[in-house]
């Protein structure tokens, strides 16, 4: 299927979500009869910049004297005001597809209800999950999204050379084959901003669905794949992002139940709630707890996160558990607003 073609075909329904400061925008539209969602994100800057390669005595030059670095790229100027020192106005710069391209485009085709809700406005929550709670209401929904063709695209990747051309790295062992992981570019990425750059670690072993799942004995093997992602990846990049500018978390929830890593430029703070607490949680802290939990590791944890009032976990019990909980915790309901304009 034709990228283009489908874009073309889009029919506007109405907009999910919008944020100015991520320069965001995502759309729920139609292509051929099926919901599609589109996401819109304006790309960021690039700056001049030569670095000095530590492990070698080459510099590696970054976008350096690029007629598309920040400011060389400015075509025209229009101001709007100016006081005293201060001036401002609005300029069209000079792009180009592939060195300076104007916005990164993601379309999800044929989506689910699932993808649709993920992306939608909602109301956010700080909710408990007990191990009796997890067990309870979110285990059958895991075992229902590893079984429901939501994993397909990591399937993809592990074993049908899907994005094959875009591997940063593979690590792969003949004695231990389930200890072996995929490095890529997230596709949250547009592949060019080194700020910006954010890749996914997709391991090859499928019985560690998410953080819950994490036990002691998992711990050396976190380490060993920790490690390897921080000696590996600058040097896929030229040392322009070093070992300890490379941050690396896990999600709970996550939105896809097949272990993974988030790699992110620390430099990268445009991620949304991606990258709050209540979410993610660095993958030195988690090899660090799992030496404080006993042989159950995370499945015996209560985890506070934030979740949508879209989430199927909401709709399906968190909801009422959380009514049932602050009232354990003595926390007084709100009084009843009332609106003087009505
Ligand atoms: P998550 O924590 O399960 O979900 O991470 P969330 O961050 O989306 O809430 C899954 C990660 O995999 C996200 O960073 C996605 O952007 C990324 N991802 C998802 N899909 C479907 C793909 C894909 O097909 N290719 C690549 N390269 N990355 C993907």
């Amino acid at each position: 299927v034709d990228f283009r073609a489908l874009i073309d075909e889009f029919r506007f329904s109405r907009v999910l979500n919008s944020n100015p400061q991520t320069k965001q925008i995502s759309l729920l539209g139609t292509i051929k009869g099926q919901d599609a969602i589109v996401t819109l994100e304006k790309t960021h800057f690039q700056f001049d910049k030569v670095v000095n390669n530590p492990n070698s005595s080459t510099l590696s030059l970054h976008q350096c004297e690029s007629e598309y670095s920040c400011m060389n790229s400015i075509q025209t100027l229009k101001p709007i005001a100016n006081n005293d020192i201060y001036f401002w106005g609005m300029s069209v710069m000079k792009q180009d597809l592939e060195l300076n391209p104007t916005a990164k485009i993601n379309l999800i085709w044929p989506a689910t209800q699932v993808h649709i809700e993920k992306y939608d406005k909602q109301l956010c929550h700080m909710v408990r999950e007990t191990p009796e709670i997890y067990k309870r209401i979110v285990k059958p929904y895991v075992d229902d999204m590893v079984n429901n063709g939501r994993l397909q695209w990591v399937q993809n990747i592990l074993y049908n050379g899907a994005e094959s051309d875009r591997v940063v790295f593979k690590y792969f062992d003949q004695e231990s084959p389930k200890d072996g992981f995929v490095v890529l570019p997230d596709m949250k990425w547009d592949g060019v901003n080194m700020d910006a750059l954010y890749l996914v670690a997709i391991v090859h072993r499928d019985d560690i669905k998410s953080l819950r799942d994490l036990r002691p004995e998992h711990q050396q093997w976190l380490i060993d794949m920790k490690n390897k992602i921080r000696s590996v990846v600058p040097s896929c990049y030229n040392y322009l992002v070093p070992a300890d500018q490379l941050r690396l978390f896990i999600h709970y929830q996550p939105s896809y139940y097949h272990f993974h890593i988030h790699i992110v430029n620390v430099r990268h703070s445009g991620l949304g709630d991606g990258i709050a607490v209540g979410k993610a949680h660095l993958i030195e802290d988690v090899i660090e707890n799992l030496n404080y939990m006993g042989p159950e590791g995370y499945m015996n944890r209560t985890m506070t996160y934030v979740i949508g009032e879209n989430h199927h976990l909401w709709k399906n019990g968190l909801e009422q558990e959380l009514e049932q909980q602050l009232k354990d915790d003595g926390i007084p309901e709100p009084p009843e607003i009332t609106n003087d304009f009505e």
